[in-house]
């Protein structure tokens, strides 16, 4: 970011995402001590968020830091008070929004207030932040744990910031998803797009269709490891656990490519009634569901179906990528049709930007991903009055090598350094208008990934400059 003289002096020195406004007032530090307390109030909302923060904070200040509800206005000395209310003297409500916050350190404490507790969650990422890096230690540490004075106002500009994760090329368990979930739960992250499913495997189980998890569930790219797929216990564990941190699972299901899966668990699926193999290399675009039979759309509706009442978020995204197999007017025929399922299970249908080719529908979201078209998939969704998310390849997908001595990583769309993860426009110089993009992704593909190692690796810092 940049230099603290530029945007309110030292309290926002380091803050990733930079602050929209703040000021500076060194006289005002404040250092959290054993005698420091949480006040949360009113409401639940602001009750849990206090109890995260004291989880955060209590394993490298070795302090106590009792949390306890106050009353509607104190702001009791040595605490740090998080309150839900109508704003604050610097902030309208209206601006904060949902999860917008305004923070400020005095002599006496910490006082974060915001409209709905969102906003207080991403207020105590800052407050971390704010802190010494050694806080995020899991054991002990030396103090002081000094906040520099002053305050700051704060809400995102874009309503969906977004990860991505494939757990389809290489499947990953519970605890990993959950991990991510911590790591970007720090930086104010609050979409994390799941791809369940593709040619190599199947993700999800779905009781109608058994087989998706039983038989798509056993294999994987180079079938080192035998995949795996989570059980609805599993996805719904994800999701609350995804919730907790304000952050909200959009599943991927990708159709009608990246369907070899899926085909080849169920016969009936394909238009020649015949199962292919399982499919463990790395090609794309080889496969398609069947557009022109009937069960091609009762598998979806089932599919859509059993997922929709998992998923409290508003959006399903069928993928709609590299239909290289499809032709063109099956392929529109097949997302309209796709669309009406999804919407009518009350979701509203999120793809890749290649469905931008179909008639969509105003609350449809599309993912620009691939540049190579010049921003044509892009501007076809908005000429339609369709909001887009930004995540193109060259800049946005962190299963991109850093450089040439980045031994994980695929480099089809160039190397992506730190530097092109963060300077980059999401309203690609103006082929799109600001106000057209709902907001950015960060995708990691997992064609050559295989730990929690691998992920952090290629995630981060990358995903923070996004
Ligand atoms: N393109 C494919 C992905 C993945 C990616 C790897 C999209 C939307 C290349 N589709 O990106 O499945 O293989 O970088």
């Amino acid at each position: 970011p940049p230099g603290p003289a530029s945007n309110g002096g030292a309290i926002t020195a380091g803050l990733i995402p930079l602050p929209v406004l703040a000021s500076t007032d060194e006289s005002a530090s404040y250092s959290v001590t054993a005698a420091t307390r949480i006040v949360t109030g009113p409401g639940a909302g602001a009750e849990a968020v206090g109890d995260d923060l004291a989880a955060l904070l209590r394993p490298a200040t070795g302090f106590p830091l009792a949390v306890s509800s106050g009353d509607a206005d104190s702001t009791p000395a040595n605490s740090i008070v998080l309150r839900l209310g109508n704003g604050s003297a610097s902030a309208t409500s209206s601006t904060l929004g949902d999860e917008g916050y305004d923070l400020t350190v005095s002599k006496s404490g910490v006082l974060i207030v915001a409209n709905k507790a969102a906003g207080l969650f991403h207020g105590i990422q800052t407050l971390r932040q704010l802190l010494p890096a050694s806080v995020e230690a899991t054991s002990a540490q030396p103090g002081p744990w000094r906040v520099t004075g002053g305050q700051i106002v704060d809400y995102p500009h874009y309503a969906y910031r977004g990860a991505m994760l494939d757990v389809t090329r290489h499947f990953f368990p519970v605890p990993d998803v959950e991990r991510y979930i911590d790591e970007l739960a720090l930086y104010k992250v609050n979409m994390l797009h799941l791809h369940l499913s593709d040619d190599q495997g199947w993700r999800i189980a779905v009781d109608a269709w058994p087989n998706l998890a039983l038989h798509g569930g056993s294999s994987e790219v180079g079938n080192r490891d035998k995949g795996g797929y989570y059980t609805k216990a599993d996805y719904s564990a994800i999701v609350a656990y995804a919730q907790a941190h304000f952050i909200t699972v959009v599943p991927e299901i990708d159709t009608p490519s990246h369907t070899n899966a899926a085909l080849s668990s169920y016969p009936e699926l394909n238009c020649d009634g015949v199962a292919p193999p399982v499919y463990t290399g790395e090609n794309v675009g080889f496969s398609s569901l069947c557009v022109n039979k009937a069960i091609t759309y009762t598998f979806l509706d089932d599919v859509v179906a059993e997922l929709a009442a998992l998923t409290p978020g508003p959006y399903i995204h069928l993928g709609g990528d590299e239909a290289h197999s499809t032709s063109a007017s099956d392929y529109v025929t097949f997302v309209q049709k796709a669309q009406a399922i999804v919407e009518a299970h009350g979701k509203q249908l999120m793809g890749w930007a290649e469905i931008s080719a179909a008639k969509l529908d105003p609350g449809t979201v599309a993912e620009y991903w691939n540049f190579n078209d010049h921003g044509a998939s892009e501007t076809n969704a908005t000429r339609q009055g369709v909001k887009i998310v930004a995540a193109p390849a060259d800049h946005a997908y962190l299963d991109q090598k850093y450089d040439a001595q980045t031994t994980l990583g695929l480099n089809w769309a160039g190397d992506i350094e730190v530097e092109d993860a963060y300077a980059w426009d999401p309203a690609d110089g103006g082929r799109v208008s600001d106000s057209d993009v709902l907001g950015v992704e960060g995708p990691l593909w997992s064609e050559t990934l295989h730990t929690m190692a691998d992920i952090e690796y290629m995630a981060w810092p990358r995903m923070a400059g996004l």
